[in-house]
């Protein structure tokens, strides 16, 4: 009798403590994910000019990475790291793409969502996607396949590629939303439609000007890269898009509360065309890219207060950064320049988007776990190529060798050992590498800027360059000259690391 009553309590507890542990296992997972915002865009990182309260609510109730980074300084690229766990760089298709690109990521090929599944996740992505779709002849009035579905994601509502590229529409679960069967919508990136307006031969069409490329096709006011015909209906309002997918994100949250869920809410902010809900309009002083930041900011404070209400801060994971590094004048002229004032989007560092310096890939990086993550702030080196295997970790589960890093440890604040390198990308494929506190950008022809004459420097010169991030993150005092042998031995290392000999 006493014994059995002991086996009752004995087994009463174990079966709690595996039924606490197994939940413990599958937190649900969001990553918040910014487009071209800064290190010195969030008030975490130091901004001033600039109010960030709900990113850094994130940043201080979790942890802080000061050494957080984006594979590549450009989208795709880095949203290809993310997902699939490899460099950018080891797949030479792995850059800038254009509204109607195939599907760039292998459908055969184990994927962060495509893992999250497997684990028993239910899967979402909410917002830019920029990774192709389709298989390169795209109609868009049937079914857009391959996409978000094959890549491992259950549900999907995004733009196809950038804000600032055509087609100007959402396409939810592989359909274009909101297409009215008489009039179908047409994309062509080489030619026009005839007699559809351009931003180059109808300006006075537009309310914000394009200062280079960005002259093609009108959708609400606005020219883009690429050209599209009809499909009216369907045509996206800027102003609303951050209400939209905001409404989306949270639709999918309250969709999926009795389950494990992991969603991948990504912003369309501060990338070009900046045009924010007139709630937001005016009111940072920094112009329109600081007022879609505002906004961003407040679509993820409402994100945390979704969670919040449904009880679920304490079994949600929260990871917050941004694709790539800061731009002012990125095609359009909308005073970012202007009206920067003080304000200092890249931080500390030089450069910023398409850099190899170090504003290019340098971004905020942060993770939350109410109750389970102390808050503290962080100098390892972390990458986002490493959330695929620290999930993989999470749940339990064994990957392929990619070039993900478990870094489960470090984004759970237990440990201060991240990575010993990390390799960096600027545009075209171009690489720098980061060992310790030394970057190495190795020799490249090219000039500082990009062809198209943004104002940004890419870091590309002929000479070998080497600078000591923590003593001058800001790049100036080029050493190569003065530690041969430090150049050397990190030559050799990187090309290790190239040849997938080094993880
Ligand atoms: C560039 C665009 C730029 C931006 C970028 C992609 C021109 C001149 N510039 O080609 O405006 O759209 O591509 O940005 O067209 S990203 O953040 O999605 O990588
Ligand atoms: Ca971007």
């Amino acid at each position: 009798m006493k014994n059995s009553f002991l086996f009752l309590v004995a087994s009463t507890i174990a079966g709690g403590l595996v039924a606490q542990d197994k939940e413990a296992e599958k937190p649900n997972v969001v990553i918040i994910y910014a487009d071209d915002l800064g290190f010195g865009d969030v008030g975490a990182y130091g901004a001033k000019d600039l109010k960030t309260p709900n990113i850094d609510a994130i940043s201080n109730q979790g942890i802080r990475f000061t050494n957080g980074y984006a594979t590549s300084a450009t989208c795709t690229p880095s949203r290809y790291s993310l997902l699939t766990g490899y460099y950018p760089w080891r797949n030479k298709n792995a850059q800038v793409l254009q509204g109607d690109a195939p599907l760039l990521i292998p459908t055969d090929k184990i994927t962060l969502p495509k893992m999250m599944q497997k684990a028993g996740y239910k899967t979402g992505v909410v917002g830019k996607w920029h990774l192709g779709m389709g298989n390169g002849s795209v109609d868009w009035n049937q079914k857009v396949s391959p996409g978000p579905k094959e890549v491992g994601f259950d549900y999907s509502f995004v733009m196809a590629a950038t804000n600032d590229r055509v087609p100007n529409v959402y396409v939810k679960d592989g359909f274009v939303d909101g297409l009215e069967k008489g009039d179908p919508l047409q994309v062509n990136y080489r030619m026009n439609f005839e007699g559809e307006p351009t931003g180059r031969k109808n300006p006075e069409q537009l309310k914000v000007m394009y200062s280079h490329g960005h002259d093609m096709s009108i959708n609400n006011g606005v020219s883009r890269i690429g050209y599209q015909k009809g499909g009216e209906a369907a045509q996206w309002i800027d102003e609303e898009m951050a209400d939209t997918f905001l409404n989306e994100a949270k639709q999918f949250i309250q969709r999926n509360i009795n389950q494990p869920f992991f969603l991948y809410y990504a912003l369309h902010q501060p990338h070009v065309p900046r045009i924010p809900h007139p709630r937001f309009a005016g009111t940072t002083g920094l112009g329109p890219r600081g007022d879609v930041i505002a906004e961003a900011d407040w679509c993820i404070g409402e994100l945390l207060k979704t969670l919040k209400k449904k009880g679920l801060m304490e079994n949600t994971i929260i990871i917050f950064s941004s694709d790539n590094g800061p731009v002012l004048d990125d095609g359009y002229m909308d005073a970012s320049k202007e009206k920067l004032g003080d304000h200092t989007p890249w931080g500390p560092f030089r450069g910023g988007k398409y850099s190899l310096y170090e504003a290019g890939t340098h971004v905020p990086f942060m993770i939350m776990w109410e109750g389970k993550i102390k808050p503290k702030v962080s100098d390892a080196i972390v990458s986002q190529v490493d959330i695929l295997a620290s999930l993989a970790s999470l749940t339990n589960q064994k990957l392929p060798k990619t070039d993900s890093q478990n870094m489960l440890s470090v984004l759970l604040g237990e440990s201060e050992i991240g990575r010993e390198n990390v390799v960096l990308e600027g545009l075209f494929h171009k690489t720098a590498f980061r060992k310790g506190d030394w970057v190495l950008i190795p020799s490249y022809k090219g000039g500082k800027t990009p062809s198209w004459g943004v104002d940004v420097e890419t870091g590309f010169l002929m000479e070998t360059q080497l600078f000591n991030i923590r003593k001058d993150p800001n790049q100036r005092d080029n050493l190569a000259t003065k530690y041969p042998d430090k150049v050397k031995a990190m030559k050799a290392e990187f090309e290790k690391v190239k040849k997938g000999s080094v993880q």
